[in-house]
């Protein structure tokens, strides 16, 4: 019911907004996880949530990592859309306003519809045949995001997605890009900024420094100097990595994207190209394969080197899928180790972002060690698919025991356990609509 709740307050009619007060706007994966919890509510306002991120598609295929919100309160987000209207100009931008970002986040999308699609078969046949005319118009769309992250994103075809920015991560301040970040040098001085997001936290220790916005902002002013030209930033930016976690999540959202083919009677060659774009997805995967860390690595492609921490996106094996019996073993011996869920400072046994045994682990630092319940929904799914029913139950009960007792934080200090970032979270809420679901 309290989910229920908090989608409702921050239901703007065709989208919901990521947070009330911190994240006024519409991002691109939280809007995949709150439709897989509003497909529990009303299949059609799920459908709606990703009809409305896909209308602001890009020509390329690209969907934008923000949607900005037109009537978002002055001074509530920075860099918000007058920061990034030129974008605008691009040829390949879509009509605005609204204003996009031209930045990308992880593609949860066809997963999201997939399970819209299950929702819909659970209710009956009307439902069901709404949602086969959706997925058919919506196909195609879907269809252009992920040929635009296979190649725009990925040139090489070595099945790895490349990111240009950490906000490209969904993982911001994760210690995956700190070895990347610290090569940018940021190259002028750059004219004071607001940082609005700390009048939302009740300590700036939970949010990026300032070292790292000043980063964060260069990146952005060159992407912009850049036109958003994809090919240009290829050939120029100086943070270009492979992302383990967005790869292995558009592995998983192909094989989703095989049953919408399915559904909607797409050609066999569609058909082939979704299967051959999984495989390399695997293979690229299997190329990060870290046998001393045992885990997945990013890869820097501007120092040519991997970037060697131990975070959750380690764990992109289990996301993708369809792993040997061996590999998934060693994963979740990992898993359960000390050097993630198994740590006994834990007040949960859920896995911290980036693992306690890391040096640069924080327990309350946005992505450097906190839990978060969107990773949990990831990896109990991972679970489910692989056929580990039992423990992705567990997983399941302990990520609502923790929802029941710090309601629907943005992200949880592991061993505290106390609620984290912002409050009333929407991908937070629509994870536990969908766990309570079963
Ligand atoms: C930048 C909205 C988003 C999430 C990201 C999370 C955070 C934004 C920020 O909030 O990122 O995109 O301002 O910190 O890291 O995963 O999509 O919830």
């Amino acid at each position: 019911m309290q989910a229920e709740e908090v989608l409702r307050q921050n239901d703007m009619g065709s989208w919901t907004r990521a947070a009330p007060g911190l994240y006024p706007h519409q991002w691109s994966w939280d809007s995949a996880f709150i439709a897989i919890g509003l497909a529990h509510l009303d299949v059609r306002r799920a459908a709606r949530e990703l009809r409305s991120l896909f209308a602001h598609q890009w020509r390329t295929g690209k969907v934008p990592h923000i949607v900005f919100n037109p009537e978002a309160p002055p001074k509530s987000y920075y860099p918000g859309a007058e920061h990034w209207a030129c974008a605008a100009a691009s040829p390949d931008a879509p009509p605005a306003p609204p204003y996009t970002s031209c930045l990308t986040q992880p593609p949860v999308h066809a997963i999201a519809l997939w399970r819209i699609w299950e929702a819909a078969g659970r209710e009956g046949e009307e439902a069901l045949s709404f949602m086969r005319t959706f997925l058919h118009d919506i196909y195609p769309r879907l269809l252009a995001w992920h040929r635009y992250l296979l190649t725009y994103r990925d040139p090489e075809e070595s099945g790895l997605v490349t990111i240009y920015h950490p906000w490209g991560s969904g993982t911001d301040n994760s210690p995956r890009w700190d070895a990347a970040l610290a090569a940018v040098e940021v190259g002028e001085e750059l004219p004071p900024y607001p940082r609005y997001d700390l009048q939302h936290v009740t300590d700036p220790s939970q949010r990026p420094t300032n070292a790292d916005y000043d980063r964060y902002l260069w990146l952005v002013k060159l992407i912009k100097k850049a036109g958003c030209d994809e090919r240009t930033i290829y050939r120029s930016h100086p943070f270009l990595v492979k992302d383990v976690l967005s790869s292995a999540i558009l592995v998983a959202a192909n094989e989703a994207l095989l049953e919408i083919a399915e559904v909607v009677g797409a050609s066999e060659e569609d058909r082939e190209l979704i299967v051959g774009w999984a495989e390399r997805g695997r293979r690229g995967l299997d190329a990060c394969w870290d046998d001393d860390l045992k885990l997945c690595l990013d890869y820097d492609l501007r120092a040519d080197k991997p970037l060697r921490v131990r975070t959750v996106a380690g764990f992109a094996p289990l996301i993708a899928g369809r792993q040997s019996s061996e590999r998934l073993e060693v994963l979740l011996e990992v898993l359960d180790s000390s050097a993630f869920a198994g740590h006994p400072g834990l007040r949960w046994p859920l896995p911290p972002s980036t693992s306690p045994a890391e040096l640069r682990f924080h327990p309350r630092s946005y992505w450097r060690g906190p839990t978060w319940p969107v990773i949990n929904w990831l990896l109990w799914w991972s679970l489910l698919r692989a056929g580990e029913g039992e423990r992705a139950e567990r997983l399941r009960r302990i990520s609502l025991e923790q929802l029941a007792s710090g309601g629907f934080g943005e992200y949880f200090d592991p061993y505290a356990g106390e609620p984290l970032g912002s409050t009333r979270q929407s991908w937070t809420a629509a994870v536990a609509l969908d766990w309570l679901a079963g």
